[in-house]
């Protein structure tokens, strides 16, 4: 399988509340660096820097103001002397205006984000663009008759909508490396997201859609982040109505639980017939993850993989979250060899 990385995403680290107290992001450099190494010493296939891309490639997804403003943030944010990164302290909840983009960075902070989890760094739009590139990249792969292809997507992207960042993410990887199927050929998409955060984002992007089914597996909204969104009433409106299916599972959910909702999910994605299957890959479902509830041990993830492969579709993995940084690198590769047989 390809496998498609850059370097850049080393120049975003960002900074998120946590216990009240700001710490280093948990989603960080090492854990790309762990991915890829794994990569390497599994012999898993040939590793490709990925290409550039135009960003409007990105903005078939996203409005192009938001693209505009995850350009010059950093740049708006300096102008006013700040040194360290920037993060959205103010968001238009409830029946505040969203319908007037503010003027000063502050607002325009609260205004395109969902949370406190996405900092601004000097280097951040370097490492968004080249993440999306390599989705990109790998699906460009997959349409030119590739069986699958892994984007090692850093940072990641699932819970960015069309208009907001939220999560680490900034801009929305699969959904754009979807997109960019539909727009070379493929009828239909298929999006299934295993990350063990609900991909709010990609929901969002695709929820009045019946072109790009998506399906998520992910701890219950009502206990678990991102707790405004996830639930299984939510099932598409509109064109879209009956093409996003949700499967929120409890806290403590282990190999027995998941492999019956993973098997619904196959079912669904069966029946619905897709071009091209994206998977957002997280690896956060693991057991010893630190911000996550699900107790999958490693072997799971080659059953995972196999259950997957078994689907016998053309397939892009796109990677999204895991936080255990020693072991989301076998994981990881557990699921992509498990996809291939090996
Ligand atoms: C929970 C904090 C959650 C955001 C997590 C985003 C994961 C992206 N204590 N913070 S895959
Ligand atoms: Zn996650």
């Amino acid at each position: 399988m390809l496998t498609f990385y850059s370097d850049t995403h080393r120049l975003h680290h960002g900074s998120e509340l946590k216990d009240g107290h700001l710490m280093p992001c948990f989603e960080e450099p090492g854990r790309a660096d762990t991915i890829l190494q794994r990569v390497l010493q599994s012999q898993l296939g040939t590793v490709l820097p990925g290409q550039a891309f135009d960003a409007s490639c990105y903005a078939r997804v996203h409005s192009a103001r938001y693209v505009r403003f995850l350009q010059q943030a950093w740049d708006e944010w300096q102008a006013l002397g700040h040194q360290h990164h920037a993060l959205p302290l103010v968001w238009p909840v409830r029946d505040l205006r969203h319908d007037i983009e503010p003027q000063h960075i502050d607002g325009k902070l609260g205004f395109y984000a969902m949370d406190a989890g996405v900092a601004i760094t000097p280097g951040t739009w370097a490492a968004v663009s080249a993440s999306a590139n390599l989705a990109l990249s790998g699906m460009q792969a997959v349409l030119g008759g590739e069986q699958a292809a892994f984007a090692l997507c850093r940072p990641p992207g699932h819970h960015a909508a069309a208009e907001y960042m939220g999560g680490y993410c900034y801009l929305n990887n699969a959904a754009i490396a979807a997109q960019y199927a539909r727009d070379h050929g493929a009828a239909r998409v298929a999006v299934l997201d295993i990350d063990f955060h609900h991909g709010n984002g990609t929901q969002s992007i695709f929820y009045q859609r019946s072109d790009v089914q998506f399906i998520s597996l992910h701890g219950d909204p009502l206990v678990s982040y991102p707790y405004f969104s996830g639930h299984a009433d939510e099932t598409g409106s509109g064109d879209g109505a009956g093409y996003n299916l949700n499967l929120p599972l409890a806290h403590g959910t282990a190999w027995d639980g998941y492999q019956v909702a993973l098997a619904h999910a196959c079912q669904r994605l069966q029946a619905y017939r897709p071009d091209v299957l994206v998977v957002s890959l997280g690896v956060d479902t693991f057991k010893d993850d630190p911000i996550s509830h699900f107790l999958l041990d490693s072997e799971h993830y080659s059953r995972i993989g196999a259950m997957l492969g078994a689907l016998g579709l053309p397939t892009l993995f796109v990677m999204e979250g895991g936080y255990m940084v020693d072991a989301i690198g076998s994981n990881t590769v557990n699921v992509l060899a498990g996809f291939s047989g090996q």
